[in-house]
């Protein structure tokens, strides 16, 4: 495309004064803050429509080239949650009985994890997040997408945002190898899962892991 064919409308977007952009900085930031990746969900159902709102919020992030390199496979069927569950289970048993090191293992002590995933017939929802490293053309050829793994960890960052912001909870689930979703949810050949995010309300007696995060100091540096 020569650049005279370009379009380009303008940004409008009303302006903002440097004291309010502080607050929102700061309020924003508490808000954040309260989010946790939670493994007790309530079964209480989420309008699909709360979901649809989700999911286009992740796929406002920004791509590689505008791709948008990504398919959210969104499972609420109570049978599909079952074969889910019981293929990650399947999995999780071997990670957790020695294809995991002793050093992982050890790291994972706090969160109280097992092979065990309950969650995934739980939670009214199972967002299960594929990226596409190319997307198939009409004559059977290949057009490769850009930047496909950092795509699609803005996305999913995004979809967790958008989860907390709503008022529900998700956890960032990466039961491995992942590829028993690509053959359950039928995926074609260009899509990998990423990974696989239950969404819903948390249980009445959810508990979470007491952690600290990083300090500003230790994780920024200012030149
Ligand atoms: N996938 C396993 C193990 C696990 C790994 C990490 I890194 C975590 O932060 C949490 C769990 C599981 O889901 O139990």
């Amino acid at each position: 495309m020569s650049k005279e064919n370009l379009t380009f409308i303008p940004f409008r977007r009303s302006r903002i004064e440097p004291n309010d952009v502080l607050k929102l900085s700061k309020q924003f930031r508490m808000t954040m803050d309260q989010r946790r990746s939670l493994r007790q969900f309530s079964s209480e159902p989420v309008p699909r429509e709360v979901v649809e709102n989700l999911i286009m919020t992740a796929s406002s992030a920004p791509s590689g080239a505008h791709k948008q390199p990504w398919t959210f496979c969104i499972v609420s069927d109570p049978q599909l949650k079952k074969q889910i569950r019981e293929a990650a289970e399947t999995e999780e048993k071997i990670n957790y009985s020695g294809r995991m090191s002793d050093t992982w293992i050890e790291d994972l002590e706090p969160f109280g994890t097992d092979w065990q995933k309950p969650f995934l017939e739980r939670a009214p929802w199972l967002i299960v997040v594929f990226k596409k490293s190319y997307d198939p053309l009409p004559d059977g050829g290949k057009r490769k997408n850009y930047y496909v793994s950092e795509s699609v960890g803005l996305a999913t960052g995004f979809l967790l945002t958008a989860v907390h912001h709503a008022g529900l909870v998700a956890l960032t689930h990466t039961p491995s190898p992942m590829n028993f979703l690509e053959k359950i949810l039928s995926r074609p050949e260009n899509e990998k899962a990423f990974l696989l995010i239950p969404i819903g309300y948390p249980a009445e007696d959810a508990v979470v892991p007491d952690l600290k995060r990083k300090e500003l100091s230790d994780i920024a540096v200012f030149f």
